[in-house]
């Protein structure tokens, strides 16, 4: 299958010791470990954050630097943060599924220098009170960053740790008062195909060349249809982990990894997080994502990281972590709702999770 034989033929080149910092990225991890020191000792006595921070210290994890800093407080969810090591910025930012900029995992970092962040501005709209357009700089402003680390597990059967900075996706739609009747929430990235080389190869665009008598296609048939788009539950979108995310490793998101904001909901595969949201509708009935149209047997609605439910071609029992399993081996034991079952179980009491995939 494509994509999977794109996660185990592309990295080939990562033969090197992934614990291994470059010489120059000594610096900017010396300044990141000093900041999580001071993370732990003044936003917490001791505890978890203790913990982390010397966590880190084993890590080898080159830190950022290349971009603006967020300021980011203590997590206000701190009972569901892992103790795993962080994934290595390099391959936070450099290993990336961003399929309207390529599906190879070295695109988004190669080609998304194209993406405009700024000016920036997301509409919530639909069964709400009051429908509102925020730009970039109010929703900054909107509620106290906070950091988070994460696991993300992505339906191909990766992983990553990883600590983002934002808020919790409740505090952006409190403000436009859900009505009674919204019980879904949709997720609509940007597709603007002058910004995102891919969004110009849809499967529109292919069936239209396709038609078009003694002509072949210009491009390969694209994999999804734009815009990308996702979906939540009205109560998992309220749910105090899912986190509006504008940052990583203290800075504003790359723009591979979904700037100026995005999605991230670590209970569930990774494409659940959606990237460059400019729309998000509160919804009586259940959307249909953009997985979900490409293929609704292998990519469900729910979609909720289970290693007892096997995607249809593959075991999703275990995992790889990038940067610490090695390339072949998805030795690492998947847990249920990615280690978040305390936090979300509740969700889905007396559901049969192996019909809502
Ligand atoms: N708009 C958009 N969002 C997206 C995707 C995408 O292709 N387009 N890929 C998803 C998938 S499959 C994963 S695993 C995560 C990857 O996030 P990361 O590159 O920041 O690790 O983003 C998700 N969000
Ligand atoms: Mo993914």
């Amino acid at each position: 299958m494509r994509r999977r034989l794109k996660e185990f033929t592309m990295p080939l080149f990562r033969f090197h010791d992934p614990a291994a910092p470059a010489a120059s990225e000594i610096t900017p991890r010396a300044l990141w470990l000093r900041r999580r020191e001071w993370l732990a000792t003044t936003a917490l006595a001791g505890g978890a954050l203790g913990a982390w921070a010397s966590r880190d210290a084993l890590a080898a994890t080159p830190g950022p630097g290349r971009l603006a800093k967020l300021p980011a407080e203590r997590s206000t969810v701190a009972g569901a943060m892992v103790e795993d090591r962080l994934t290595r910025y390099a391959d936070v930012t450099g290993y990336n599924n961003f399929y309207e900029f390529g599906t190879d995992k070295t695109d988004p970092a190669r080609l998304a220098h194209t993406l405009k962040p700024r000016p920036w501005t997301l509409t919530i709209e639909g069964e709400v009170r009051r429908t509102r357009t925020f730009d970039l700089d109010e929703l900054l402003k909107l509620a106290p960053m906070e950091e988070r680390i994460y696991r993300l597990r992505c339906v191909e059967g990766w992983s990553m740790v990883i600590p983002w900075v934002g808020f919790s996706l409740a505090a952006l739609l409190k403000q436009v008062e859900p009505k009674g009747n919204a019980k879904f929430v949709e997720f609509v990235s940007l597709a603007d195909p002058t910004q995102m080389p891919d969004v110009r190869s849809s499967v529109q665009d292919w069936v239209r060349d396709n038609n078009s008598i003694g002509r072949r296609p210009a491009v390969s048939p694209g994999v999804l249809d734009w815009p990308y788009r996702e979906g939540l539950r009205l109560d998992e979108a309220m749910h105090p982990l899912t986190l509006l995310a504008f940052g990583l490793y203290g800075e504003v998101l790359p723009n591979q990894n979904g700037a100026p904001l995005r999605l991230v909901v670590p209970w569930k595969y990774g494409f659940k997080s959606a990237k460059s949201i400019v729309r998000i509708r509160l919804l009586e009935k259940q959307p249909v994502s953009s997985w979900e149209r490409a293929n609704a047997r292998e990519y469900g609605f729910y979609s909720n990281v289970n290693p007892t439910v096997d995607h249809p071609r593959w075991s999703q029992a275990s995992e790889r972590r990038i940067g610490e399993d090695g390339l072949f081996s998805k030795k690492r034991p998947t847990l249920m709702f990615n280690g978040y079952e305390a936090q979300v179980a509740s969700l889905y009491a007396g559901m049969d999770l192996r019909r809502f995939y």
